[in-house]
């Protein structure tokens, strides 16, 4: 029964009516071809990484190679859930019909994988079909595991709670309703004590929130929190150091080592845990409360073979090829490669894949290396943002010869208006490897 509450961002166990409208507005009622049983590269998943994957391989192998298998009608470009819990973009800006996204020339299993078999080369779906393939790309995502938190699904399904959490298409709008409802109180946002996608999100809501709440003249009632299971404010030092100062300027109190573990709907209280000192539990009121959920690889990787000892797809994080079967890559959040987990990072990561694993097929060495390149755009509020941007070593890997440490408008610019588009038409269309020769010229070559 939890299992059923446990989703990725397929929201087909969604009951909420305004999600089921925009899902028929975006909804594929066909899947690319009649598939077949055996592929040269079969794609589980067809989020960022996967439809990214299948369109470089689509083209090079042609028609009838490669299948995509997901059973989501919808693709959400999900950067943008961050406007929209801020209500600067609509829930309907963010989404197209998975048919009108993935590339024409691949096929499209519109299945759940529920089983990996990789010692007979073969995956299986939820109707029991047995698909063999030559070369498997597993991108399949994190799942989203609200119902880790006793009382939160309870909080969030309940209309007016003040519970929100940008991370899902379900539950994105409650967090500008809560925004719009909040008239004094604390307002909570979290962090949890696991991987998570996007490790910025999480605050960047609560900087939007923060000026909404001044702006609309209630910020003087409002204790902004921010609590979090972390240890710092960001990992990266160079971005961190500029947004204490955002924290402090703004008045805004941060918690770190705090996690999450209960939510007391009824009385908007939620039960904070020192992880410390696990003894040492606080039960705080909320006037409106912003959770980011516990997050893991999905269930079926997680069972599968094919995982490391934290449950994440076990892959070198130079070339992206799994540690035991060589014959398997894997992209995006559900690998163990330690980046931040973006779809910047994807963008980074599928040049190495083009290559490595077109070398695999055409049995060469593999000789292209993932930098780990991972970019946070930092959005502080309605108009500006910090363009974080890194790798594996947490060195800043800047696109461009300013200080992108400091708050900009150009940035903010950019990633409400310009990235989108770089999303849609670049990256998922196979084109966009992510900023690194603009990165170069940028810098007049003195860059790597
Ligand atoms: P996804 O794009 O999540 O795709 C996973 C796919 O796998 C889904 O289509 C799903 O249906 C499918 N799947 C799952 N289970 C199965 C199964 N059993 N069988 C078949 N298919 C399955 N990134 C940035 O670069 N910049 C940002 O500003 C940014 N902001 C973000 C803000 C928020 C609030 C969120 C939630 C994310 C943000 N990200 C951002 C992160 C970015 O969206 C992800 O890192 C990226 O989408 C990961 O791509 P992926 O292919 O690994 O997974
Ligand atoms: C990026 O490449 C990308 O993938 C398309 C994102 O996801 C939406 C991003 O948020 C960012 C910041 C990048 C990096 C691109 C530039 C120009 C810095």
């Amino acid at each position: 029964m939890m299992q059923a509450y446990r989703m990725s961002l397929q929201v087909n166990c969604s009951s909420r009516l305004c999600v089921q409208l925009l899902q028929a507005a975006c909804l594929s009622t066909t899947t690319h071809n009649n598939t077949k049983n055996s592929y040269e590269l079969v794609v589980v998943g067809g989020g960022s990484g996967g439809c990214a994957t299948a369109a470089k391989f689509s083209s090079r192998l042609g028609k009838g190679k490669v299948v995509i298998i997901d059973p989501a009608d919808t693709h959400y470009y999900q950067p943008m859930f961050t406007l929209i819990g801020g209500g600067m973009k609509t829930l309907q800006n963010s989404c197209k019909p998975m048919s009108k996204v993935l590339p024409k020339k691949a096929d499209w299993l519109k299945q759940s994988c529920v089983e990996f078999d990789p010692d007979n080369n073969t995956v299986t779906t939820e109707d029991g079909s047995k698909i063999s393939y030559k070369y498997l790309v597993v991108a399949m995502g994190l799942q989203l595991n609200y119902d880790q938190i006793p009382g939160l699904l309870e909080a969030l399904n309940t209309p007016n709670s003040g519970v929100g959490s940008i991370y899902s298409p379900l539950y994105v709008n409650k967090t500008y309703e809560a925004l719009q409802q909040f008239k004094s109180g604390n307002a909570i946002f979290t962090f949890p004590n696991t991987p998570v996608k996007c490790a910025g999100a999480p605050q960047k809501i609560m900087y939007i929130a923060e000026e909404y709440l001044r702006k609309h003249g209630k910020r003087d009632g409002a204790n902004i929190i921010y609590n979090t299971s972390l240890g710092v404010l960001f990992g990266i030092k160079k971005y961190a150091d500029s947004l204490w100062k955002v924290v402090e300027s703004r008045g805004m109190t941060v918690n770190t080592r705090r996690n999450l573990v209960e939510v007391h709907g009824a009385s908007k209280q939620a039960l904070f845990q020192n992880l410390d000192d696990p003894s040492d539990t606080t039960l705080t009121d909320y006037e409106m409360l912003h959770v980011t959920p516990p997050m893991s690889a999905p269930d079926v990787l997680r069972s599968s073979s094919l995982v490391d000892a934290n449950g994440f797809l076990s892959v070198s994080k130079d070339t992206l090829q799994h540690t035991r079967y060589s014959n398997i890559f894997g992209i995006g959040d559900c690998t163990n490669t330690p980046n931040a987990k973006t779809a910047a990072s994807v963008a980074g990561q599928v040049g190495v894949l083009r290559r490595n694993l077109s070398a695999a097929m055409s049995g060469t060495p593999l000789h292209a290396v993932y930098d780990g390149y991972a970019s946070c755009p930092l959005v502080t509020g309605y108009s500006k943002c910090i363009m974080a941007e890194f790798d594996y070593n947490g060195n800043p890997l800047e696109t461009f010869p300013i200080n992108q440490a400091k708050e900009r408008r150009t940035m903010f610019i950019m990633k409400k208006y310009f990235l989108p588009d770089v999303y849609w038409y670049g990256l998922l269309k196979g084109y966009w490897e992510g900023p690194a020769l603009m990165r170069r010229v940028m810098h007049l070559g003195l860059k790597k």
